[in-house]
């Protein structure tokens, strides 16, 4: 006591003692508020974190790979679309926005109760209804462009204007209209000059009569309808042939844009050579937070024609690293954001009108628009969100297979030359039904437009492709112990340690690799075998030297002279046991066997 006393005198006396003890609870108090909202920021993180990471478990079509970027876009199983929910229910809106939420693109939680009742509407339209009818169709979004697209300055008077036009079919009330909001609020005036919807034959009640009452009040935007479900190609046809602005611009019908969306887009289809891509950002299926996606990014597909995004090519990289706001190539489109100038849609052939309900058509266009003398573009400066999902929640009539089967089945015999051989032969359902295809109009456009062939687009457009070539070695590599080259895992592109498989048959896509005159040995989806710290590891194809593998007689050899083996650990041929690097040997485990397989 006596100590503490003398210790309180030393300091201060009277008045100058109660500040002092003042200023130490608020410092007490400082203290402890950050503690508990660095707990607040973790829980909420680690919440966040788990319902991503419960997505990917339970889909294994739906992952983002480790760039951060989600790799698949579309190729569904094919939805219930409501299952056995009540008409009522399926043809009810319950659009209730509350006060807030999702406001700023923030995720918006739900009670337990919300969470079961969510869960059993999510067939509806494949992502959280629910929370999208709590949000208001006029909320507010972050601005994920970079400061040097904030800083470009657009002569509004000079550009194009534009008809944004979307198609949809049963799509949910909140989402379609927070598209439309979205665009209202965001484009300059002078520029837009329509919204046009195009209600592919959508049977939900509150599409109908409700839907035009709420456009009505909006003087830009109108409906056309399909009286026949006719497929996205159809209803994107429709709405061009309506449109009277200079430059198309489609969305799909659950997007909403951000500040700025318009102009980039209208500045770069102004100069009519080329398909411009907004860069679309990620609305959560399940909270409709907005994220950012992955800044290095560009389209591209598998060898199953699979609509890919993978890391663009170093040069492109490099445009992005010194001007961020430069638009840049990309191999294909995703398909449903884009914009170009109408004369240019039309010349080089519109759509393939051919092509029903879903898939291929972003292809096909891609392709046509590289071989045909314009380009395919992606702009940073534009954002879009838009709500992946992973099932399609509409019916295929006629089942999904055959549906885009076909579709690709055009795209591929029109554009793709001697890689449609290997395509059609590496996809018998898909070859099978080729000649039933009337594409004669098709061939025509190419003829006319005096198109380039699908060798020179590889080479020009996609020189780090991963697709055999007459110059590329294709087949099997076998372990002499009986274990060939292969990814055994099921979630493509993701990569992962390497180990043997068995060998499959001639037709098995995931046992056969491309062995390139450099040296890479190449799987589907754009994977290169590297050697890795010990274990050798199947990595997105890049210029690193660790995926150099000199043949040197039966051995495939490092540029540091260790020579691919298998480990036996499980089995006597080496399937599911690791491969590695190591010292050679005279030792049957690094012995090769190249079984070449014709491509096409
Ligand atoms: C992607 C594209 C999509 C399209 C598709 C390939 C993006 C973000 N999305 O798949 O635009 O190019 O790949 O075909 O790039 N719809 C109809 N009638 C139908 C089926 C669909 O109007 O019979 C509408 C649908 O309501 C939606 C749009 O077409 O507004 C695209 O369909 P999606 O959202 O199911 O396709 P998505 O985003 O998975
Ligand atoms: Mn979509």
């Amino acid at each position: 006591m006596f100590v503490k006393k003398d210790f309180w005198s030393l300091l201060c006396r009277g008045r100058k003692k109660k500040i002092v003890t003042l200023v130490l609870i608020l410092l007490f108090l400082l203290n402890a508020m950050f503690y508990v909202s660095i707990e607040l920021y973790n829980t909420i993180k680690k919440r966040t974190n788990n319902s991503w990471m419960d997505s990917l478990r339970y889909d294994p079509d739906s992952y983002v790979d480790s760039s951060g970027m989600r790799v698949i876009v579309g190729h569904y199983v094919g939805g219930n679309s409501g299952g056995n929910l009540s008409a009522e229910t399926i043809n009810s809106n319950n659009y209730n926005p509350i006060k807030g939420a999702g406001e700023g693109g923030r995720p918006v939680q739900m009670s337990q109760r919300e969470i079961i009742t969510a869960r059993e509407l999510y067939s509806l339209h494949s992502y959280n209804i629910l929370v999208s009818d709590k949000i208001s169709i006029n909320r507010s979004l972050p601005d994920m462009r970079s400061e040097s697209c904030k800083n470009v300055v657009y002569e509004i008077e000079n550009l194009p204007t534009a008809s944004v036009i979307i198609v949809f079919h049963n799509e949910a009330w909140s989402t379609l209209m927070r598209t439309v909001m979205s665009a209202i609020l965001r484009s300059p005036p002078v520029l837009l000059k329509e919204i046009i919807l195009v209600d592919d034959a959508s049977d939900r009640k509150y599409l109908g009569k409700e839907l035009e009452d709420a456009v009505s009040g909006l003087d830009k935007v109108q409906i056309i309808r399909s009286a026949n479900r006719t497929g996205l190609v159809g209803a994107r046809l429709m709405g061009a042939r309506a449109a009277t602005g200079n430059v198309l611009v489609f969305l799909d019908a659950h997007c909403e844009v951000t500040t700025g969306w318009l102009e980039p887009l209208l500045d770069r289809a102004g100069s009519d050579d080329v398909f411009i891509c907004p860069h679309i950002d990620l609305l959560s299926d399940d909270t409709l937070a907005y994220t950012k996606s992955i800044d290095a990014h560009w389209g591209a597909f598998s060898w199953r024609l699979h609509f890919r995004w993978l890391m663009p090519s170093n040069e492109v990289l490099m445009i992005k690293a010194k001007n961020p706001s430069k638009s840049y190539p990309t191999p294909a489109m995703a398909g449903g954001l884009f914009a170009v100038r109408k004369s240019l849609f039309w010349r080089l052939g519109g759509y393939d009108e051919g092509m029903v309900i879903w898939g291929a058509e972003n292809l096909e266009l891609s392709w046509r628009a590289w071989q045909c003398g314009a380009r395919v573009e992606i702009t940073s400066c534009s954002r879009v969100g838009h709500i992946f999902r992973r099932h399609s929640p509409y019916k295929y009539p006629g089942g999904v297979a055959k549906v885009l089967n076909s579709n690709l089945a055009r795209a591929a015999t029109v554009w793709m030359d001697e890689w449609a051989e290997f395509f059609f032969k590496f996809n018998p359902s898909v070859g099978n039904i080729r000649d039933k295809q009337n594409v004669a109009e098709r061939y025509e456009i190419r003829k006319n437009l005096k198109c380039k062939s699908f060798k020179w687009y590889l080479e020009n457009v996609w020189p780090q492709h991963f697709f055999p070539t007459d110059e590329r070695w294709f087949g099997r590599i076998k372990n002499e112990k009986g274990s060939c080259l292969g990814v055994a895992s099921s979630t493509p592109g993701l990569g992962g340690p390497a180990s043997g498989v068995g060998c499959g048959g001639d037709l098995d896509l995931e046992r056969l690799v491309v062995y390139t005159p450099e040296g890479k040995i190449m799987a589907d989806e754009g994977l290169c075998l590297e050697q890795g710290n010990g274990r050798a590891v199947w990595k997105s194809c890049s210029d690193s030297k660790k995926q150099i593998w000199e043949q040197s007689g039966p051995r495939l050899k490092t540029v540091d002279g260790l020579c691919l083996s298998v480990v036996l650990n499980e089995s006597k041929d080496g399937i599911g046991d690791p491969l590695t690097s190591k010292r050679c040997m005279n030792d049957d485990k690094q012995i090769w066997h190249f079984e070449r397989v014709p491509w096409r």
